[in-house]
């Protein structure tokens, strides 16, 4: 039995730490992590090939479907055990949620700081309960637009379905009264005016997807175009 097991512990830990700030001392000499031609999260804010904007830009197809919330309808479909229809006051009495964090468009554009309210994703899922063999999700929009992702990217945090935006209602031209936000990926991911979640069990290219844009779409691994 050692008699001073704390005092071989404290030595131990002091001599650990020692190396790491060691170790970060070097890798700030050298500029580590910030000298690669990949970035990642960790190392800066904006991936690589994009600027930062102040205003918010408007992309689509050109058609703005103006959908009162009397009217907006939320389908879950496909592969799930119970087909989900919401209508506005069902999705608002769902659990909301607040989320900050930034937009990163294809066109090389990346806004900081945005401020969704919305329902998570989630808990839309959890809602329909996808079946097994549910592995993508196909998103359609009341302009006739469409985008796919995994079934496990919808599901992870932060992919919500979002109503407000920096503490006001989403402009029609934005995608109000809700659209999907997934920050992780290109905004075209994040489809506008949605009104349908398809859950498949097969891959399934999206309006952009299918014209040589990237099917993953990862800003940080800049999976713009196919
Ligand atoms: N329904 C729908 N969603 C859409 C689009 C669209 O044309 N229709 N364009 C996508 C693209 S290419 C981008 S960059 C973003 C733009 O969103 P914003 O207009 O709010 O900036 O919406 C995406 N979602
Ligand atoms: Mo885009």
């Amino acid at each position: 039995m050692a008699d001073h097991p704390m005092t071989d512990d404290a030595v131990l830990h002091g001599a650990l730490r020692e190396k790491l700030v060691r170790a970060k001392e070097q890798w700030a000499r050298e500029g580590r992590l910030l000298t690669g031609e990949t970035s990642t999260p960790q190392a800066q804010r904006l991936p690589p090939g994009q600027r930062l904007v102040q205003d918010f830009p408007v992309l689509d197809l050109g058609v703005q479907p103006e959908v009162k919330p009397e009217r907006w309808r939320l389908r879950v479909e496909g592969l799930v055990e119970e087909k989900v229809a919401l209508d506005w006051d069902a999705f608002q009495s769902l659990p909301q949620q607040e989320w900050v964090n930034d937009i990163h468009c294809v066109t090389a554009w990346s806004r900081y700081d945005n401020r969704w309210k919305g329902v998570a994703a989630r808990d839309i899922l959890m809602l329909a309960r996808p079946k097994p063999e549910a592995r993508f999700v196909v998103f359609h929009s009341y302009d006739g637009y469409t985008t796919n992702v995994p079934l496990e990217v919808f599901a992870a945090e932060e992919a919500m379905v979002a109503h407000t935006w920096n503490g006001a209602p989403l402009d029609r031209v934005h995608g109000g009264p809700a659209r999907i936000v997934i920050p992780r990926y290109y905004f075209w991911k994040s489809a506008k005016w949605v009104t349908r979640i398809e859950l498949l069990a097969e891959d399934r290219p999206g309006f952009w997807e299918v014209r040589g844009y990237h099917n993953n779409a990862d800003p940080w691994l800049e999976e713009r175009y196919a």
